[in-house]
Order: C-alpha cells, then sequence, then structure tokens
C-alpha cells in the first residue's frame, strides 16, 4: 500500500473516486468507499461487489456497506479519529453529505488528492503491460481500418468500424468517445464524427484507444484518401517534425513545460503557432487525462521516470483542414520508450 503521510493515528482518509479506489485496492467498481487509517484500510462495497471485492481486494478488509454513516462513524470512533481528510475530486454531494452526518470533522483536501495523483503517474511494470497490451488491440483496429475507408465511407461509420475491431480483438471498452473527422471537420481537434461521407483530397483523423485492466491507450493518426496537396503535405511533415522533436527531447527530469516547447516551437518556427491551440500531451492510466499534462503552463513540474505521457501536437487550419500525430511515451532515465508502433509517415489511401 502506498504510505500516505497525511494519515495519523488521529487522522483518516476515505477514497472515494473510482480510480483512486481501483489503483490502492486493484478491485474495480462503479460506487465504493475505501478508509484509509493507521489501524488498516476498509473498502465498504455494496451488495453487487462484495463477493467479488473479497475475492480480489488488495490491502483492505471488504465490508458489506448497509448503512455508510453509520458504518462509518463507528469505524472512526473505535480508532479513535478525529479528522477525516476526503478527496476533492467532482463529490462535492458527497462530501456534504459526509460532513453533516459524520461525527468527526471532515475536511476536504487538496493535498492528498495531488499526491494520489503524482504516486499513480509512475506506473508499474503491470500498469505499463496493461497499457501496451491495449495499444497494440488499438494498432491492430487501425491496420483494419485503412482497408475500410475509402471515398464515400462517413465518419460515423469509420468510428463504429474502430471501435467495434477494438472490442473485437479485447478491449474491454473504448477508452474514451472515438473521434473520425475528415475534410473541413478535421480542423476541429474534439469534433465529433458525422453523417458526412468522405471525399478524396480529405485528411481523416481518427483518434481512439482501448482498455485492459482499466487502463487505457491513447493514439491519433491522420491519413489522407486519394491525394494530399502540397500545403497537406507541407502541415503533415511539420507536425511530423514537432512531434518527433518531442520524443527525442523528453527524459526524466525535464520541465513539462519544455516538452510542450519541444512541439510548440517547432511549429512556431514553421508559422502555423496559432494554429497549435491545445497541450502537447497528458498522462494517461486508468484515466485518459491524467498528471503530467504537458503543457506551456505547467512550467514547474518535472517529468519522472515511469511516467506514461501522450506526445500529440497537431496544426487545425479552419475551414481547410487539420491534422495531429499521437503516439504514447514512457519516460525513462535518459530519454523515453515510444509505446505505439503505428507508423507516422503520411499514408495516402
Ligand atoms: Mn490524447
Amino acid at each position: 500500500m502506498t504510505t500516505l503521510r497525511y494519515i495519523t493515528n488521529k487522522t483518516a482518509a476515505l477514497i472515494i473516486t473510482p480510480e483512486n479506489r481501483r489503483y490502492l485496492t486493484g478491485f474495480p467498481s462503479s460506487l465504493g468507499y475505501l478508509l484509509l487509517t493507521n489501524g488498516g484500510n476498509k473498502l465498504f462495497v455494496d451488495g453487487r461487489y462484495f463477493e467479488a471485492a473479497q475475492k480480489s481486494a488488495v490491502d483492505a478488509e471488504v465490508v458489506l456497506m448497509t448503512n455508510l454513516v453509520s458504518q462509518l462513524n463507528e469505524e472512526l470512533e473505535k480508532n479513535g479519529i478525529g479528522k477525516l481528510l476526503i478527496e476533492t475530486k467532482n463529490e462535492i454531494s458527497v462530501f456534504q453529505n459526509l460532513k453533516t452526518k459524520l461525527n468527526v470533522k471532515v475536511v476536504p483536501h487538496q493535498p492528498l488528492t495531488d499526491k494520489l495523483s503524482l504516486v499513480r503517474s509512475v506506473k508499474k511494470r503491470t500498469e505499463i503491460e496493461s497499457i501496451i497490451e491495449a495499444q497494440r488491440i488499438s494498432e491492430k483496429a487501425f491496420y483494419d481500418v485503412l482497408d475500410f475507408i475509402k471515398a464515400g465511407v462517413t465518419e460515423k461509420e469509420i468510428a463504429a468500424f474502430l471501435e467495434y475491431r477494438m472490442k473485437l480483438y479485447g478491449s474491454q471498452k473504448a477508452a474514451f468517445e472515438t473521434i473520425a473527422v475528415s475534410g473541413e471537420n478535421s480542423s476541429m481537434p474534439h469534433g465529433v464524427p458525422t453523417n458526412k461521407k468522405v471525399e478524396n483530397g480529405d485528411f481523416i483523423t481518427m483518434d481512439f484507444g482501448s482498455t485492459i485492466n482499466g487502463y487505457c491507450s491513447d493514439m491519433t493518426r491522420t491519413v489522407a484518401v486519394g491525394f494530399a496537396t502540397d500545403e497537406m503535405g507541407q502541415v503533415y511533415n511539420t507536425v511530423l517534425k514537432a512531434q518527433q522533436n518531442v520524443q527525442n527531447t523528453i527524459k526524466a527530469g525535464l520541465l513539462c513545460s519544455d516538452a510542450d516547447k519541444a512541439a510548440r516551437s517547432v511549429i512556431e518556427t514553421a508559422g502555423y503557432g496559432e494554429y497549435f491551440c491545445h497541450s502537447t500531451g497528458h498522462g494517461v492510466g486508468l484515466e485518459i487525462h491524467e498528471a503530467p499534462t504537458l503543457s506551456p503552463k505547467n512550467n514547474e513540474v518535472k517529468l519522472r521516470a515511469g511516467q506514461v505521457v501522450t506526445n500529440e501536437p497537431g496544426i487545425y487550419l479552419p475551414k481547410k483542414f487539420g491534422v495531429r500525430i499521437e503516439d504514447m511515451l514512457q519516460v525513462q532515465k535518459n530519454g523515453c520508450k515510444n509505446l505505439t508502433k503505428a507508423p507516422k509517415d503520411l499514408i495516402i489511401l
């Protein structure tokens, strides 16, 4: 179990987000509460999860949740706890409810939340293996979709095809809503697939991911159909050069903002700076977006060995087209390892 220095003989913590609960116990559930105390940890789950949790949860005694408030009060009193720290993320209603009903001081605690996200950002070997397995599934779906894409198929059909193949190859579920946008629509970084039919001369940007053991993968490829104009080729190669520069630059100890700069500087030099409107990357794990963020603003946080981050610069020309290329990188002491194997040279179908 991760040691969290915020927990003392008098102070306990309650973990309420599914990802942190899963991270700390190895057990996935949509609802549950993990109480961390110096005297031992208790995982409260309802009847849907009780038996499964008893079989597979680690580092916590599993308790059938009958009346959470009275069970927590009892447990806190038994352990002589006077203060309960709660993760702060998105769980305001849970916090308000416990604050009024528990017999101890209830405190939303940002440092606890931040610490867990930092601990989770550095992946163990088994976590990396799950991410890679998920990524290989996405790549198989990508190779398949290259045979499926042609003038006349719609963006929705491309997205559905990718999701079906990922699932067929073993993905538990899509890691996020699949993006497949073409032509003018590809200038919207997070556009939603429509009934628009692919035409010759279109770029198609596909951003998709699989999940294995709860761990996400994330990749983006942009391909052309029929032909690519000189401008399309120039923009594509600029994004590719920016992306490769990030891969060449990233290593443990590098500021997150400098990882972003490795992409941004290449794109700015090529004259497309104003058309790169998002961060260069983000951590990936049990959540599709987690720490650390590779953005110009994140200028005090350094990369650590074992973190898995995306490398996804893009250029989006309004009313024309967009290009994004995304891999996942494992940060290492003296560099990084690209966990994504799919080719990146411009493919014209
Ligand atoms: Mn991403």
